[in-house]
């Protein structure tokens, strides 16, 4: 097992790596920018190393400063939590010729899923269900006319390197497709230096849901369910549950078991998720995030698994702690992310806490990095914490998220815990009558009433 372990990260995600680490009896080194000087990860840490000044290209994701971190503490791993170096596959690299553990799947997974032709590629060849398109990318404008032909209108041009829904232009008509394959090239060039483009079927009201998988690099594989994920701004999740209000086990256990199979067939080390769009009973694969994600806590809590223990023993040689049949899905599981945002506007609010009381009790878990008195500095996301509720079936959790949401207090910012509050009161949404368009819609059309004035 690792001695001391380089948390390359800050916020609740520090925190949380922080916690597996104590409860692995692992020393802790948080690193922080100067504006994170204050910050409760590096309260928290065993020591602190200062790697630069705030904007996060000369700190947190200064490779030079985080090794010279790794030389100077003796630290012999390296975990990177999600954004920041998380799915940098040169990081990875660099940190292994240096004989520094790299707490996260093998370069060359992360170098394919970086790339979504490659992924889609690789995806399709392990059997994972994908989006009827282009068979990896498309040159020239015939070739597209052809593919899109074949598939049927509307259809999605999307970039090579891009993800998460940047550089990805809607097609309804032929005339249509050669003006978003010649903008959607140009806006790839400009913003990954990668102007290589693919085409897919456009899906006009799937739903987000995504399997967690966790792999021991050797063969073994095993997945933990889904979390549907559909709930999302401008790409952005705002909500996330488990388990899928449009699935059922037998569902869960199919495509569940292919990821799982898929894993084992790639020797895939670490945890990863594996993203689908999911309409009229069929799953089409979109990308595959090798990382632990922000929405991590929603499997935990209905699976008893700590994602996080599991990537760092995984790390170091260890296998799963535990076999697919070993994996019981229990109740249900909502997150609400709490951002210092306008409810209604989403315009960041940073600046000092003056008053923060969150929510406790059965089944409700706080991710949070803040404390009353703490400056929330402009520099980096707004994300304030995590509020995850747990009830043994969805209605409880529905109910108990509306007690947390209404015991919780923050003071001196603004936050979007009035959304959730407008969210979980919803008819639609207590239904689990939702897809990805839901929440823009919602938005646009008044939903948070009388709130809009501000
Ligand atoms: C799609 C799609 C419809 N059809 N692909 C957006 C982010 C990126 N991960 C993939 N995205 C989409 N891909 C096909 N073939 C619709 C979206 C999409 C979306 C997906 C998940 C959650 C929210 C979304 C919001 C808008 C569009």
């Amino acid at each position: 097992m690792f001695d001391k372990i380089l948390i390359a990260n800050r916020g609740e995600i520090a925190l949380r790596i922080l916690r597996a680490c104590k409860e692995l009896g692992i020393a802790t080194v948080a690193v922080h920018s100067t504006a994170d000087a204050n910050a409760m990860h590096v309260r928290l840490a065993d020591e602190s190393v200062c790697i630069g000044p705030p904007p996060a290209r000369d700190s947190y994701l200064n490779i030079p400063q985080l090794l010279a971190a790794c030389e100077i503490t003796g630290a012999d791993a390296v975990h990177p939590g999600y954004g920041f170096l998380s799915e940098n596959a040169r990081f990875a690299d660099i940190l292994d010729s240096h004989n520094i553990h790299f707490i996260g799947p093998k370069a060359e997974h992360i170098r394919v899923m970086g790339d979504k032709i490659e992924a889609k590629r690789t995806a399709k060849r392990l059997g994972i269900p994908c989006v009827p398109g282009s068979e990896g990318g498309v040159t020239d404008d015939d070739e597209a006319m052809r593919v899109a032909r074949d598939i049927g209108y509307p259809v999605l041009v999307k970039a090579a390197a891009g993800g998460g829904g940047r550089g990805m232009k809607v097609a309804r008509t032929e005339g249509d497709l050669v003006h978003a394959l010649q903008t959607a090239r140009t806006e790839a060039k400009a913003a990954f230096g990668d102007d290589a483009v693919y085409l897919e079927k456009y899906l006009e009201k799937p739903r987000h849901i995504e399997i967690q998988v966790l792999g021991d690099g050797r063969g073994n594989a095993v997945h933990l369910g889904e979390r549907d994920c559909s709930l999302q701004r401008r790409h952005q999740k705002v909500w996330e549950e488990a388990a899928s209000p449009a699935l059922n086990d037998a569902m869960r256990e199919e495509i569940g078991e292919v990821c799982a199979q898929a894993m084992r067939d790639l020797g895939y080390l670490g945890a990863g998720t594996i993203e689908f769009l999911y309409e009229d009973g069929r799953f089409y694969f979109i990308e595959m995030n090798t990382r632990i994600q922000v929405e991590h806590p929603v499997t935990e809590m209905i699976t008893g698994i700590d994602l996080v223990n599991e990537q760092i023993r995984i790390a170091a040689g260890a296998p799963l702690s535990f076999r697919q049949e070993d994996v019981k899905i229990a109740g249900h599981a909502i997150e609400c992310r709490i951002n210092a945002e306008h409810p209604v506007t989403f315009r960041p609010s940073p600046g000092k806490i003056t008053y923060f009381h969150p929510p406790g009790g059965l089944g409700v878990r706080v991710d949070s990095a803040v404390y009353q008195g703490y400056a929330i500095p402009p520099h980096y996301d707004s994300l304030i914490g995590k509020l995850i509720v747990h009830g043994r079936t969805r209605n409880e959790c529905l109910m108990r998220l509306r007690r947390a949401l209404d015991e919780f207090v923050v003071e001196g910012v603004e936050t979007t815990l009035p959304l959730f509050r407008a969210l979980v009161r919803n008819p639609d949404i207590q239904n689990g009558l939702y897809d990805i368009h839901w929440l823009e819609k919602f938005l646009a059309g008044g939903g948070m009433g009388d709130d809009a004035a501000g």
